[in-house]
């Protein structure tokens, strides 16, 4: 007898070799959910398979969000995947610097914007269409506090995560009465590689989280697997999480 193929429902996940993005993957994995998993780090993307494949079937996306034709290629030749995709996690992200814009580096705002504004577009214009075709789907953006508030020298930053929140809202406009669930979860202080990124230096990235208790990316996961598991009628539309020791994008609190 043939052994009977069980459809289960799938998160796809971008930005998950490291941070957030990981720590999802690893929540979703614990709620029986396949993964798709995106990262242009190859290396880590298997060992992450390797981990979670013993819980959970894993796919690997290994593209870069910002290659419009990357992007465009890897949905087509992974299509018959796509059908049990539920929920997209639009979490591929970076921050570069923090100078002046006087003396800002462009190629940095470049980056930024190409991967936090044009990936994340790019990525859910190819799903979206499937969650569309499925009458049912959920997309959690992450943004941050700098989509809501600013700070000096993370003009461009702050931009991006503006736009996340312009883009969320317009996206429940655009698919009222489809089914479909839009999210933006804002957090503060999470400690990652995100400074490492943002600094290019470990030291000053040891230096943002020192004598402060910043977020974990678990906690940023445990929110994103509250919000996708309310009742399908309750849209959690968006939502701010601090650390206790952070009052705002300026103000922290050090021992
Ligand atoms: P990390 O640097 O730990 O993780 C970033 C992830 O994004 C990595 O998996 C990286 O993978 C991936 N990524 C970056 N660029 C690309 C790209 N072009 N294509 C595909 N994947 C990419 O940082 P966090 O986990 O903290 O960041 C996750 C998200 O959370 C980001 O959007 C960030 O802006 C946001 N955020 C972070 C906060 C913080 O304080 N840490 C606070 C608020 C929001 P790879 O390099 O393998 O491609
Ligand atoms: C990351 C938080 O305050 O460094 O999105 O911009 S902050």
């Amino acid at each position: 007898m043939g052994k009977e193929i069980v459809q289960t429902k799938s998160v796809f996940i971008t930005g998950a070799t490291s941070g957030i993005g990981l720590a999802t993957a690893r929540a979703f994995a614990a709620m029986g959910y396949s993964l798709i998993l995106n990262g242009r780090r190859r290396e880590r993307l298997h060992t992450i398979e390797k981990e979670l494949s013993a819980q959970v079937s894993v796919t690997l996306a290994p593209f870069d969000v910002s290659s419009k034709q990357d992007v465009v290629e890897w949905f087509k030749q992974n299509e018959d995947r796509l059908h049990s995709v539920e929920i997209l996690i639009n979490n591929a992200g970076l921050a570069r610097g923090t100078d002046p814009l006087q003396v800002g580096d462009m190629s940095d705002w470049d980056e930024m914007i190409d991967t936090n504004i044009k990936g994340l577009l790019y990525v859910t214009r190819q799903t979206l269409p499937h969650f569309l075709k499925n009458q049912k789907g959920h997309i959690v953006n992450i943004g941050s506090v700098a989509g809501r508030w600013i700070y000096p020298g993370g003009a461009v930053y702050s931009a991006t995560k503006h736009s996340v929140r312009a883009i969320s809202e317009t996206l429940r406009l655009d698919t009222l009465g489809k089914n479909i669930r839009v999210t933006n979860i804002e957090p503060g202080m999470v400690e990652t590689e995100f400074s490492e990124v943002r600094f290019r230096d470990k030291n000053k990235a040891k230096a943002v989280y020192q004598n402060m208790t910043p977020l974990t990316a678990q906690d940023i996961a445990e929110t994103i697997t509250w919000a996708v598991s309310r009742p399908s009628h309750v849209n959690i539309q968006e939502l701010v999480i601090y650390p206790t020791d952070q009052a705002s994008v300026r103000d922290v609190f050090r021992s």
